[in-house]
């Protein structure tokens, strides 16, 4: 029995599913090509799962499904405008907007369950199906660009007409045929505000992001030091970055998402305060970032860009919190970047701390910053650095 797009629609509005368009399981001609050519350019650098190889399986939907015969492409909005960190003197970091609420890969998948069965109910027969959010089995954006779900911003985002980029996307794989939608024109027109908004110059040429200089790798995905040059450019960003996405007109008239799902339950969750999370403990940080993307970072990685944050504040009241992370923190990594922190914000107060931990530091990474530092100070704090603009 042939589905229409309506009825598809319907179903997917019954699900939780308001944004769906559908593509064909046909190849996507040069996908294969362009991802290879990004990975030997190194622009994937220290994503080692994205190889060569999952590049030609992403290229073609049926390599890993060969019955499939179309691919629903799924949104998930979460774009929030009233939430502002407090005015309460405390300084804190900012989360991404995507990973203030439940965590994205779970909700799509749960909600692709319901469609399928739903379609299931609809055509009276089982249908093969694969369910896929951000896997290294598919190019998510690609299907969604395919299908007319959205279209591809010179920051590499698919941007949802009246969602801007604050979607999250999904496929449901299918071996049931439904009539495809039509890609949507690219609008970015000369605009170019979130090439010249990108604090450390990841996004390199319209369309082409080098990972390895984002805030969102370095902060999510990286998992050792941060190369010194790029620690000043990151601002009070502790987990991901959104700046390319703030700066673009289209996502400035975002339609409200009304899903609970996507709302922080608690301040934690979008503007930590970045004392607590140099001392929250492993229970802290599991209790507090359950269910939620931040859990990704792990709680090192957490700290250890909470270090960078207080360093790019440049605040000395901050020393001793840094003082007590760099003698005392139970990670070498945390204890490295607070040392560089204070170093940053005050040399000369920092140096008998910086000397007292080299004489107890084993850890050789650790050491080699400590010694790094005594060596010479990072950059110190400019009146123009850090602190990155809020969102509207
Ligand atoms: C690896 C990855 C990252 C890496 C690299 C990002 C990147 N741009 O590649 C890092 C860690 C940096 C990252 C960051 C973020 N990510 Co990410 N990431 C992925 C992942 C796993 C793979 C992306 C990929 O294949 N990259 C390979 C490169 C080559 O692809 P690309 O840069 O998108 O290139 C496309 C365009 O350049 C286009 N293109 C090339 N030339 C031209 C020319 C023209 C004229 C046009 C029109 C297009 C075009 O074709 C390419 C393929 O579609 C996907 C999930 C998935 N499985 O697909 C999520 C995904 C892309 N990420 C997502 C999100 C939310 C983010 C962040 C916003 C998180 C944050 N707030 O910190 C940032 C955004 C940074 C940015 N501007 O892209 C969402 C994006 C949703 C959306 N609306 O687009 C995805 C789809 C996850 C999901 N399922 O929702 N991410
Ligand atoms: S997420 Fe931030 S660092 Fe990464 S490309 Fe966008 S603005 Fe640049
Ligand atoms: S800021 Fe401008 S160039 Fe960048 S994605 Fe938005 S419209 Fe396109």
């Amino acid at each position: 029995m042939q589905l229409t797009r309506d009825e598809l629609r319907q179903l997917a509005a019954q699900a939780g599913l308001s944004l769906v368009a559908v593509t064909t399981a046909e190849p996507f001609p040069h996908l294969a090509d362009l991802l290879k050519a990004r990975i030997r350019a190194g622009y994937l650098r220290g994503m080692d799962w994205f190889d060569e190889r999952r590049a030609d399986i992403a290229a073609d939907p049926r390599n890993l499904h060969p019955t499939a015969r179309s691919i629903v492409s799924v949104a998930l909005p979460y774009w929030i405008p009233d939430i502002q960190p407090p005015n309460d003197g405390v300084a804190r970091g900012r989360i991404a907007r995507y990973a203030w609420g439940i965590d994205y890969h779970r909700v799509l998948r749960e909600r692709m369950r319901r469609l399928h069965a739903l379609l299931e109910a609809r055509v009276g027969r089982t249908l093969e199906a694969r369910f896929l959010v951000d896997t290294a089995r598919i190019v998510d954006r690609e299907v969604a660009a395919r299908s007319g779900l959205g279209w591809q911003g010179k920051n590499t985002m698919i941007l949802v007409p009246r969602h801007g980029s604050w979607v999250l996307l999904g496929e449901l794989v299918l071996d049931i045929e439904i009539d495809p939608d039509q890609p949507l024109r690219p609008r970015c027109g000369r605009c170019q505000r979130c090439l010249d908004a990108c604090p450390t110059g990841a996004l390199v040429a319209p369309y082409e992001l080098y990972a390895p200089r984002c805030i969102s790798y370095l902060t999510i995905e990286h998992r050792g030091p941060i190369p010194w040059e790029l620690r000043p450019l990151m601002g009070n960003w502790v987990f991901g970055c959104d700046v390319c996405q703030e700066v673009c007109p289209y996502t400035s008239a975002a339609l409200p998402a009304d899903d609970p799902i996507v709302r922080p339950e608690r301040i934690e969750h979008c503007f930590p305060s970045l004392e607590w999370l140099l001392r929250m403990s492993e229970e802290e940080f599991r209790v507090v970032y359950q269910r939620r993307p931040v859990l990704r970072a792990k709680r090192a990685g957490l700290a250890r860009n909470a270090a960078v944050a207080l360093g790019n504040i440049g605040d000395s009241r901050h020393l001793a919190v840094l003082e007590e992370t760099v003698l005392a923190h139970d990670q070498p990594l945390v204890r490295s970047h607070a040392a560089w922190a204070m170093a940053r914000i005050d040399y000369s107060a920092s140096l008998p701390v910086l000397r007292t931990a080299l004489q107890h530091e084993t850890d050789p990474l650790a050491r080699t910053e400590l010694q790094q530092l005594l060596d010479a100070p990072p950059e110190p704090v400019s009146q123009s650095s850090a602190v990155l603009p809020r969102s509207r």
